[in-house]
This record gives structure tokens, C-alpha cells and sequence, in this order.
């Protein structure tokens, strides 16, 4: 069967510093080597494509991820840039407890520029290698995803724990959101 391209706009939002470059860079190259050596704050928003391959069927998800400002400061002109987002990843810092609610602030936000669907999203708790200095604790993550309707991934982008499973879940939903719509369009026409 030919292979078929599904393309989709996925924002990654959460407050300053807490690693969402850092998480893009590393899924974006599949290696380490992408961990950023040192923190340079985004000061508007960074594209990368990256293209995920769905598991025994034909198709591939290609994301257009946009790595967003978190700085309050370029708040303005990130809001114009989160409409027509399928996907959003929702990133906050284990070791800065604030930034928990801060990542429901920034879905709400995100949900208002994308009132005609329903987005869908993934919380990650980054940075849990900084065990001692964790401020967040696991259950608590979970429950507020939980209310959020989303899941939650625990990752590390220094270690490059469990950086690429948000990322191929988001291209998942996508993937099994296209085949049920195409499966109703079908019924649909099937009907007439
Ligand atoms: N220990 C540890 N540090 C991390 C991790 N991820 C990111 N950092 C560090 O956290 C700081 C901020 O990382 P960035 O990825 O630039 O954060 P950001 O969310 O993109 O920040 P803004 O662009 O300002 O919104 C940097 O010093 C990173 O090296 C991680 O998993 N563990
Ligand atoms: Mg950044």
C-alpha cells in the first residue's frame, strides 16, 4: 500500500526555562548530542519538521513542531501563533512547582486559539533526573493531566529518558483521529 502523509501544526508551550527547547532538540536529532550545551531562551518560536512513521500501517505524521517563547514577555506575539494547532505538548519543570499550573494555563490558551476542534495534548514532567531538587510529585502531575484529559510523560532531555514518547503518542492521536473521521465520511457516503 502507498504510503500516505499526514501533516499537523504541534505547539509546545510551557513557562520559561523549563526545557521545551531542550525536548525538541533532542527528539528533532534522535540523539544526546542534540541536549542544548547551554540555556538559550527562545525569544519568538523555532520549526522544526520532524516525520513519525505509524506502526504497521502506511502512513507517516509529519509534525510541524513550534517550539514557543515561554517569557511572559513575548506572550503577545505567541498567542498568534497558536491557532490551527492539532497537537499541543504541554511541558512544566519537576523541580519548579509553579510551572505545573502554569502548563493548565497555557492549554487554556491554547484551547481558546482552537475553539472549531478538539485539540489533543500530552503533559510531560521534564527534568526528573534533578531527583533531589523535585518539587512535583508524580501523583500530582498525573492528576492534573488527568483533569486536563490528557496523559502525562515523565522525561528528562539531559538523559534522554522517555523524550520521543510524547512525540509518537501526539502522532498517534493525529493518525487514529484521521482514520475515524475518513471512517464516518465513509459511513457517510456509503449511506447515500
Ligand atoms: N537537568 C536538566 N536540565 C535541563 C533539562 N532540560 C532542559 N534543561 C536545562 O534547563 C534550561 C532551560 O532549557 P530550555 O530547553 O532552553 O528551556 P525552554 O523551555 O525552551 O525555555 P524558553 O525558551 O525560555 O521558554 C537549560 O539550562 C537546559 O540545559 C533536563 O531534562 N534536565
Ligand atoms: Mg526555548
Amino acid at each position: 500500500m502507498e504510503n500516505t502523509v499526514l501533516r499537523a501544526k504541534l505547539i509546545v508551550l510551557g513557562d520559561a526555562s523549563v526545557g521545551k527547547s531542550s525536548l525538541v532538540q533532542v527528539f528533532h536529532s534522535d540523539s544526546q548530542q542534540g541536549f542544548p550545551k547551554a540555556y538559550s531562551m527562545t525569544s519568538d518560536v523555532q520549526l522544526q519538521v520532524k516525520s513519525v512513521k505509524i506502526p504497521d500501517s502506511p502512513y507517516t505524521v509529519e509534525l510541524y513542531v513550534y517550539d514557543c517563547a515561554g517569557q511572559e514577555t513575548f506572550q503577545p506575539f505567541i498567542s498568534k501563533i497558536l491557532g490551527s494547532s492539532a497537537l499541543v505538548l504541554l511541558v512544566s519543570d519537576l523541580t519548579n512547582q509553579s510551572s505545573l499550573s502554569a502548563a493548565v494555563k497555557w492549554f487554556e490558551r491554547a484551547r481558546n486559539a482552537n475553539k472549531d476542534f478538539k485539540m489533543q495534548g500530552a503533559l510531560v514532567g521534564n527534568k526528573c533526573d534533578l531527583d533531589l531538587r523535585r518539587a512535583i510529585k508524580a501523583s500530582e502531575a498525573e492528576e492534573t493531566a488527568a483533569n486536563l484529559g490528557i496523559p502525562y510523560f515523565e522525561c528528562s532531555a539531559k538523559e534522554g529518558v522517555q523524550v520521543d514518547e510524547p512525540f509518537y503518542f501526539l502522532a498517534n492521536c493525529l493518525y487514529e483521529q484521521y482514520i475515524e473521521q475518513t471512517q464516518e465520511f465513509q459511513n457517510i457516503a456509503d449511506t447515500v
